[in-house]
This record gives structure tokens, C-alpha cells and sequence, in this order.
């Protein structure tokens, strides 16, 4: 179907006419769009069938279990990896028809909300692009996350409906559905074997998979992400239609349901057994369908929990070999502590999932007397290796003060931990989780996070791409560790200036659209200077927008004061309960109105907020910057995996020592970075001993008090909005540190205007330093590193 232009053509012309009743003259990108994926999909499935005939043969396989996949686009990213992108955007603009303009019709999807949820999408990538024989399980949302929209400087929260028109790229599989039981009771019954349970009175839901193909570089490997969409099931009485439809169909209506109530908490409870029993029966199902033995499971398949929420796997797991299977306690927790494997992506306290007893035990009451049992010969082992430390036992135990501690679940069930940065995991075993790593260190290991090259340069920067292959050859696109044969085109300056003209281009670009969505005019040629991820307190983007009005303030105080004109770009979605970080966002925008509208700043200092970041967005901001912001409080931020995007990009990093940071530097060496700020040593030194007043910084720093009296003297707004803000700098002594680290903040963003001003010659050398150093960071690294180290497939 691809192979002849012609065919091609007529193929596509005659289903385009065929499936909607129009003219091909007639017909939208909308329908094209729609046509052309189709064929795509049409085309992979001899190898898709073919990658599953292959695994059935007996390979280990490997199921990434992920409450969150954030996958966005498929279409030029699945062309790009079957080789076809460029053949069929010649063949289509024959017709008129520019590809990249049905790629805009496709909407996102955007089943998570962050790092977490990329990290997933560009693992599976990894996965099927190394031939590796790994499996996506997770949640079908009807709706995934909110759409931003911005009122007056305020997010709004809009649903968001990536299904509105169908999804090209999932196959429904009825016929594989699973029914999942809820709430009830159990019955016991003694025999003569031994004693045996049973679900009663339970209210089941039914999970529907829809797979999707995860199309791997070259085309050779399709393997499944399998998303459970939950519908109401045959095996439930039906008292209260309605009722029962409604709060079944709930459980995958949206990611993250608000869960400050007692409402929100079960609904959300329901999202993650759900994941976890659909998947967990399937793996078996296909695993004993082909011809597996149960008390070998842990030889054949490898079941990794992405963070702390597809946990109940690990009970769940131990519910199917005891009730179902009839093994012995020992037999199914030998097996299941040697299936599965955990990552830890945070330390912050709050994002440490509890849930209280009194919610979780009516809901799953066999997963609830489960755990009770794992938690008591858990801390039975814990007294025999600590007699007499209760103290201890009591802080690592699974089940203790009403509540059930799902990262002390995942650690007894799993056979591995890992952090994901060097530091974050140095953390996890000296403090966070260090009874756990004096009682088995052997458990604990670290993988630092990658990124798929192949969205995040190949896609995302054709030019960049382009002009990589042309002055090192198309290896890289392959093996992207071969990047590092740009390191002796640091000293070439006809290369340098074409990585200049590429850079210009793509801010060009981006400079287009920031026009189109913001009204606003931004210079191509002053420094991108970027920020985006999630909106929170701990990754600092308010230490970013204080330092943009300081240096409006020093602008405005000595029309002398000389700045490379700068451009501060802005995108980050914060959590809808989050107020805090809600303000920060309307800060930024009272603070772009104040320097983009003075005649002082005009054209010196620009500010933009680009509403809605989505994995789409980030393909049009990331090649166009010049300065990526990674400024987190030390020690707060896991790894980070937005700052490996930027890098291969070329742009230069201002960062704190936290995260993956760390290894950045390590790659680039010291003059191709800007560090700055407290160490996470000295945070957390602070954290616990106290001795930080930022108070003093107020006083003894003239630039930060006329700042911060900005917040609430009406420069910025005559309501008291910022109030809040300023008081959490003040009154709650600045839990973040972004008073103590605001010098050392402004004096390297200084240091970095002066070079891009002045050193132009030094900072292309410092782009391609970031580039050629940037291939570890591919995600090929990190799966490698899984596959060898923990899953041994
Ligand atoms: C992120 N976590 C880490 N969580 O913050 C980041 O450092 C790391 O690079 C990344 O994981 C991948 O390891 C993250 O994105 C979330 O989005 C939470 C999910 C659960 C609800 C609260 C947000």
C-alpha cells in the first residue's frame, strides 16, 4: 500500500470516498486525517500480529502497569518510525494536501499530567524500538487532562475530549473483557485442603481493553498499550440502573478525579484496582493460554509498577494464585515478590500515597485481608532482624494507624526499587527509605530517566535532524548515542553557524505562533529563556517571574543597565485544587502586562504565558530555546526529564544540583551549564535543623524587598492577589528557598545574557557541547539498563 505512489494515491482517494460519500475535492483534512491513519494502522497489523506470534513463542514479556500515559500525537511519530514520513508527505502534497496539517488535526493524547506520564510514553517507545518485548496496561479516560484556558490572567479548566470523533488508533476487544468486583463481602470456607474465599454480594465492573499499536524505529517490533475502559457488566443485578451506570462508568471518566473528599478518595481507589485487576488477569490469562506453568510466572513475565498507584497489583496478584489457583501462601509470594518491580518518581511526603483503612478495607475486602497478611509476616521478618525496635517496625510497617502505606507495599512485594537520577536515589536510600535499605539493600538500585530521541529530536526538530545527518551521518537516528560525534564540531564554525540558522529558524517559528495564540510580538533574535512543566511551589517557577520584575526594576531604575533583550516563555498546567500555584500563574501574567506594556522594557524584556502546555506544544517550544530553566529547590525534583529535552535541542541549562541536573553537568562539564543556588545537602540540612530566616533576605537585599513589595503595593494589582505569595516568602519563611537563592539566581542568569551577548562564538560551542553530550539521555539507555538489570529479558 505504500510501497507505489500511484496505488497509494488511488488507495487513498477511493476509502476517502468510500468512507465518508464525498468527493475527494470535497472532503476535509479532518477526514484525511482520519483516512490517512487508518491505512497506517491497516499497514502495521500484519507486524503487530507478527510481534505477537513471536512473544507467544515463550520470550519473557514485560507489563509497564501506569496510571498515567502521556502520549500525545501518533501520527508523524508512528510515519517516522515506519520510515514512511517523507515519501508520503511528497506523495500527499501531490494531492494538494500538506501533511503536517492533518498531523494538527490529530488531538493529543494526554492521559496524564507530567514527567511521570511521558516518562511512560517514551519508554514504551524505547521498548518497542530495541525489539524488546514490552506491554503498556493502563487507563482508557474518556477524558484526559483538562484543557487550559486562560480568563484575565486566571486557568480555567475545560473537559478535555480527545474522543470526541473516535480514535483512529485503538481496537476495541470485547470479547477480552474482564470483570472486576467491588465493595461486598467475604465468605471463608473451611475444607479438608485448607481454607478457601470467595467474593459475595460483590458489585462488578466490566473492563473493556482497547488496544493500541506502539510502533517501534524500523518498524520490525508493534507491541500493545492496552487501555481499560470500565462499563457496566452482565454479572451485576441491576437495582439501580442509573445509579450503578453512573458510578461505574465514572471510574474511567477522568485522570485524577478530585479527591479531597471521602467521594473522590473511593473513586479514585476504584481507577487504581481496577487498572490492576483487569491487567493482572489478562497477563495471566494470555500467559497460561500459552502453555506457561504458574509457578514459573516469575521466569516468563516481569511486572513493573510506575510509581506507587498500580500497587494493588502486588496483593492482587497474591489474590488470584491463593483464591483462584490454590497455591500456597509461600508458593504465590515467592512468585509475586520476583515479578514485580517498582519506581519511585517523588520524596515530597505529600505525594506518598495513604489510604485509610476505613475507605479501602469495605471497598476491596479480599485485597484488604491480604495485605493485613503481607504486613504482618512483614513485620514479623522485621523483628526477627530488629527484636525489640518497635519504634522501627512501627515506621516500616504496611498497615499501621488506620492507614495502608502503599510505598511500604510496593517495597516488601517488589524485588527491585529504583529512584530515577542518580541523587534522587542517593535520597531514596540515605534518608527517605533508609530502614528499608538497611533491611535489604540489596533491593535498591537506580536508573536514571531518558527521553525518545525520536520524538523528542527526530519529530520534534526535522531541521536540527537534518542538519545533525549531514555533518555526522543518520547513525544517531538509530543509536542516538552517537551524538557524541558532534564533540569535534565545537571548533567549526561553518557549523557553528549553520546550528545557529537552524536555532534562528525554529525560533522564528515559535515566534509565529506565540504571535497567533498571545497577540504578542517577540524578537527572534533576543534569548529564548524557557520554563515549562508542571505548575508547583517546588519546581520554582515564582523564583523566575521574581527575578523577570527585579530586572524590569533595574531597567526602570538605570535606563544605563545593559541586558541582552530577553524573551521569558511560560507553560505549565496547575493542578485545579492547587490554589498556590494557581496565583503564581496569574502572577505571571500580572507581571507580563506590567514589562510588556512599558516603554522602559519594550522590546528589552518580553513575557508570554502559552496557555494549554500539552505534549504537542512542548514539539514547537523545545527546539526554539535558547536557555532551558531548571531551577527546582535541590533535592525536591526526582529527575526531571524536560531538561534532557532541551539539551538535545541545544539549549543551555540554568539549573540547580537537583535531579538529573547533576548528570547533565556531569556530560557537559561545567562550562557549557549554569549552576547556581543551594545544594540539596544544604536544603535538607536546613529542612531539619533549621536556621534559614528569609526574612534577613528581605531586609539586607534592596532588590528583593522593592520586589516583593511589589506583590501588595498595587503595581501589579489593586486586590490584594498576591497575598498570598508574599506571605508564604514571609510570614511562612519561604519553604522553597527562593529568597536565599535569588542572588545567586540573578547573578548567573546575568552571566548568561553577557555571554550570549557578548561571546556569541562561546555559546554555539556551549549548544553543541549540550548536544553531542545529550545521547545518555536517550531512553534507549535507561530501558537497556531496566531490561538488563531488573526485568533480565
Ligand atoms: C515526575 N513526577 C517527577 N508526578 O516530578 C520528575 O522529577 C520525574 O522526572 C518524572 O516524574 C519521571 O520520573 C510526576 O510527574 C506526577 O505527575 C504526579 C502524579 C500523581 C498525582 C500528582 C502528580
Amino acid at each position: 500500500m505504500f510501497s507505489d505512489k500511484k496505488a497509494f494515491q488511488e488507495s487513498f482517494k477511493k476509502r476517502l470516498e468510500q468512507s465518508y460519500s464525498i468527493s475527494f475535492q470535497d472532503s476535509t483534512r479532518a477526514q484525511q486525517f482520519v483516512t490517512l491513519s487508518n491505512m497506517v494502522r491497516e499497514h502495521i497489523s500484519s507486524e503487530w500480529i507478527e510481534t505477537n506470534e513471536r512473544y507467544r513463542k515463550g520470550n519473557k514479556q514485560v507489563y509497564y502497569l501506569s496510571i498515567e500515559f502521556l502520549l500525545g500525537r501518533l501520527l508523524g511519530q508512528n510515519l517516522i518510525n515506519l520510515g514512511l514520513y517523507e515519501t508520503l508527505e511528497t506523495w500527499l502534497a501531490d494531492l494538494n494536501i500538506p501533511l503536517d496539517e492533518l498531523e494538527e488535526i490529530e488531538p493529543d493524547a494526554a492521559l496524564g499530567n507530567g514527567g511521570l506520564g511521558r516518562l511512560a510514553a517514551c519508554f514504551l517507545d524505547s521498548l518497542a524500538s530495541l525489539n524488546l518485548p514490552g506491554h503498556g496496561c493502563g487507563i482508557r479516560y474518556k477524558h484526559g487532562l483538562f484543557e487550559q484556558k486562560m480568563v484575565d490572567g486566571f486557568q480555567m479548566e475545560l473537559p478535555e475530549n480527545w474522543l470526541r470523533y473516535g480514535y483512529v488508533w485503538e481496537v476495541r476487544k470485547s470479547d477480552l473483557s474482564v470483570d472486576v468486583p467491588f465493595w461486598g463481602s467475604v465468605d471463608v470456607i473451611e475444607r479438608k485442603e485448607g481454607t478457601k474465599f470467595r467474593h459475595v454480594d460483590a458489585e462488578y465492573v466490566r473492563a473493556v481493553p482497547h488496544d493500541m499499536p506502539v510502533v517501534g524505529y524500523g518498524g520490525e517490533t508493534i507491541n500493545t498499550l492496552r487501555l481499560w475502559s470500565a462499563e457496566m457488566s452482565t454479572m451485576t443485578p441491576m437495582h439501580d440502573v442509573l445509579k450503578y451506570k453512573r458510578e461505574t462508568e465514572a471510574i474511567s471518566e477522568f485522570l485524577y478525579p478530585d479527591d479531597s473528599n471521602d467521594e473522590g478518595k473511593i473513586l479514585r481507589l476504584k481507577q487504581q484496582y481496577f487498572l490492576v485487576s483487569a491487567s493482572i488477569r489478562s497477563i495471566l490469562r494470555r500467559f497460561l493460554s500459552n502453555g506457561g506453568e504458574l509457578k514459573e510466572l516469575h521466569k516468563h513475565v516481569a511486572i513493573h509498577i510506575n510509581d506507587t498507584h498500580p500497587v494493588l497489583a502486588i496483593p492482587e496478584l497474591m489474590r488470584l494464585l491463593l483464591d483462584e489457583y490454590q497455591l500456597s501462601w509461600d508458593e504465590a509470594w515467592h512468585i509475586t515478590e520476583r515479578t514485580f518491580a517498582y519506581t519511585n518518581h517523588t520524596t515530597l511526603s505529600e505525594a506518598l500515597e495513604r489510604w485509610p483503612i476505613r475507605i479501602f478495607k469495605p471497598l476491596l475486602p479480599r485485597i484488604f485481608m491480604i495485605v493485613e497478611e503481607i504486613n504482618e509476616r512483614f513485620c514479623k521478618r522485621l523483628w526477627e532482624e530488629y527484636p525489640g525496635e518497635w519504634g522501627r517496625i512501627e515506621k516500616m510497617a504496611i498497615v499501621a494507624n488506620g492507614e495502608v502505606r502503599m510505598a511500604h507495599l510496593a517495597i516488601a512485594g517488589s524485588h527491585s526499587i529504583n529512584g530515577v537520577a542518580w541523587l534522587h536515589t542517593e535520597i531514596l536510600k540515605n534518608r527517605e527509605m533508609n530502614d528499608f535499605y538497611q533491611f535489604q539493600p540489596e533491593k535498591f538500585n537506580n536508573k536514571t530517566n531518558g527521553i525518545t530521541h525520536r520524538r523528542w529530536l527526530l519529530k520534534a526538530n526535522p531541521e536540527l535532524t537534518s542538519l545533525l545527518t549531514e555533518t555526522i551521518g543518520d547513525g544517531f537516528q538509530k543509536d542516538a548515542a552517537e551524538l557524541s560525534k558532534l564533540a569535534p564540531y565545537a571548533d567549526d564554525s561553518a557549523f557553528l553557524q549553520k546550528l545557529w540558522d537552524v536555532k534562528t529558524k525554529r525560533k522564528e517559528i515559535l515566534a509565529k505562533r506565540i504571535f497567533e495564540q498571545n497577540g504578542v510580538k517577540v524578537d527572534p533574535s533576543s534569548i529564548f529563556d524557557v520554563q515549562v512543566k508542571r505548575l508547583h511551589a517546588y519546581k520554582r517557577q515564582l523564583l523566575n517571574v521574581l527575578h523577570i520584575l527585579a530586572l524590569y526594576n533595574k531597567v526602570k531604575a538605570d535606563s544605563s543597565y545593559q541586558m541582552a533583550p530577553r524573551t521569558f516563555i511560560f507553560g505549565a498546567k496547575a493542578s485545579p485544587g492547587y490554589f498556590y500555584a494557581k496565583r503564581i500563574i496569574k502572577l505571571i501574567h500580572s507581571v507580563a502586562d506590567l514589562v510588556n506594556n512599558d516603554p522602559a522594557t519594550k522590546g528589552l524584556i518580553t513575557v508570554v504565558f502559552m496557555e494549554n502546555y500539552r505534549v504537542s506544544l512542548a514539539e514547537d517550544i523545545i527546539p526554539a530555546a535558547d536557555i532551558s530553566e531548571q531551577i527546582s529547590t535541590a533535592s525536591k525534583e526526582a529527575s526531571g526529564t524536560g531538561n534532557m529535552k532541551f539539551m538535545m535541542n541545544g539549549a543551555i541549562t540554568m539549573g540547580t544540583l537537583d535531579g538529573a541536573n547533576v548528570e547533565i553537568l556531569e556530560q557537559t562539564g561545567p562550562d557549557n551549564i549554569f549552576i547556581f543556588g543551594l545544594k540539596a545537602e544544604e536544603v535538607m540540612s536546613y529542612d531539619k535543623e533549621g536556621g534559614y530566616r528569609s526574612m534577613d533576605y528581605y531586609h539586607h537585599d534592596p532588590l528583593i524587598r522593592r520586589t516583593l513589595d511589589q506583590l501588595v503595593d498595587g503595581t501589579l494589582d489593586d486586590k490584594g492577589l498576591f497575598g498570598v505569595i508574599y506571605d508564604s516568602l514571609l510570614g511562612e519563611n519561604d519553604q522553597y528557598f527562593v529568597l536565599k537563592d535569588f542572588e545567586s539566581y540573578r547573578k548567573t542568569q546575568e552571566e548568561a545574557g553577557r555571554i550570549y551577548a557578548e561571546d556569541q562564538a562561546r555559546w554555539r560551542k556551549m549548544m553543541v557541547n549540550n548536544i553531542s553530550g545529550s545521547g545518555i539521555f536517550s531512553s534507549d539507555r535507561t530501558i537497556k539498563e531496566y531490561a538488563k538489570e531488573i526485568w533480565n529479558i
